[in-house]
């Protein structure tokens, strides 16, 4: 009984950290952040990474086709609905830098924004 609960505990706590944005990197050495699209808002729309380390983003538009523009990495991905799509890349230098939403999906298309924040 108190293996099992001492097992449980150990899973809960694994659980919460492993889902937070800031995780630990996994085996690979990767980053990796999931995201989603849909009017008018990536979720998360502010991600933080550090510099120099390898960043996977799995990002899922869940309404309807949308696009995600980083043009510090040269990034410019369509989004298909309901697909993840895994975007990579290595941050060189820290600072904030926008990303948009590249298919034109509504009227609010314009504001659909985030930025990443690479840390030195
Ligand atoms: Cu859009």
């Amino acid at each position: 009984m108190i293996a099992a609960l001492f097992t449980f505990g150990a899973l809960a706590f694994f659980h919460l950290h492993a889902s937070t944005q800031d995780a630990p990197k996994d085996a690979t050495g990767v980053h990796e952040i999931k995201m989603t699209a849909k009017k008018f808002v990536f979720e998360p729309s502010s991600i933080r990474v550090k510099k120099g380390e390898q960043v996977r983003l799995i990002v899922t538009a869940t309404d309807r086709d949308h696009g995600i523009a980083i043009d510090e990495f040269h990034i410019n991905q369509r989004l298909r609905a309901g697909q993840p799509t895994i975007i990579e890349f290595t941050p060189t230098k820290a600072g904030k830098f926008p990303f948009n939403c590249s298919v034109v999906c509504g009227g609010d298309h314009g504001s659909m924004n985030g930025a990443v924040v690479v840390e030195e």
